[in-house]
Order: C-alpha cells, then sequence, then structure tokens
C-alpha cells in the first residue's frame, strides 16, 4: 500500500510542470491575442480624406482627385438649404465602397441631406477622369468632375 502511495506520490511530483507548461500556453495565447489586432491593420485607419463640400447648387471643389487603390474617407458636407447627390455613377461602379448601404438609386449616388455630413470609406478604381453631378441639380449647374490617378 505505501509503495501505491509513494507511487501515486511520485507521479504527482512530476505533476507540477504540467500546470507551468499550461499557464506558458496560455500567455503565448493571450500575447498572440494581443498582438493579432495590430498584425491585422486596419486599412482604413490611414484612410486618405478627401472632402467635397455641397452648396445651393454648386460643388466645392468641383474637382475631385483620388488615388487609385488607396483607403480613403470621402467627406460630403452639405451646407445648402437643398438636398445635394453625389451622382457618379462610374467613379461609384468602379470604387470598392465599404459601405454600399450609403448608396443610392441602384448605386449611382450618395444623398446629402440639407445640413447633413456623410463619410463614406471607398478605394477608388481604375486610373482616368469620371463624371459628377448632382442629379437633382445639374441643370442649374451643379457639375463637376473627378481625377483617379
Ligand atoms: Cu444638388
Amino acid at each position: 500500500m505505501r509503495r501505491d502511495n509513494e507511487g501515486l506520490h511520485a507521479g504527482r511530483r512530476t505533476r507540477p510542470y504540467a500546470p507551468m507548461t499550461k499557464i506558458f500556453a496560455r500567455i503565448v495565447s493571450a500575447v498572440l491575442a494581443l498582438a493579432a489586432p495590430a498584425l491585422a491593420a486596419d486599412p482604413w485607419s490611414h484612410a486618405e480624406v478627401v472632402t467635397e463640400v455641397m452648396f445651393d447648387n454648386r460643388f466645392e471643389p468641383d474637382h475631385l482627385t483620388f488615388r487609385s487603390g488607396q483607403p480613403t474617407e470621402l467627406r460630403l458636407e452639405n451646407r445648402g438649404k437643398d438636398m445635394h447627390e453625389f451622382t457618379a455613377p462610374t467613379f461609384l461602379a468602379a470604387a470598392k465602397v465599404r459601405d454600399k448601404r450609403l448608396l443610392a438609386n441602384g448605386g449611382t449616388d450618395i444623398v446629402v441631406q440639407a445640413g447633413k455630413s456623410i463619410r463614406i470609406f471607398l478605394i477608388p478604381g481604375p486610373k482616368g477622369q469620371y463624371d459628377l453631378t448632382c442629379a437633382d441639380h445639374d441643370w442649374d449647374g451643379m457639375v463637376g468632375g473627378i481625377t483617379v490617378e
């Protein structure tokens, strides 16, 4: 009986190493969990900001320049008394838009209510010239252009 007990005791003596290994494994996984978000960098955290201000009835500036493939935060600020639209069907279709729910009219434009601002994150598509208008006020000269370079 004693020997059996001693045997068990001897067996237990090797056990303190098992919890140490488990603790070490937990520390390693905890460190990895902390490091993971830093390793998987948020592509939008360094987004380039492009701002378009809308008045009644013009864009300012009337010409925007984006960089192809560059994560971009497009800020649309409506300082007018009317609702305005950032109507750029080809540009928006070619871009990778993070939140497509912000697009209206079949993805062709972004509606900005009077006095409101919208931030939309996108990655512009191929280099080129794209049309920009306000679908409601293009008749009144609310037109511009977009260059992706
Ligand atoms: Cu308008």
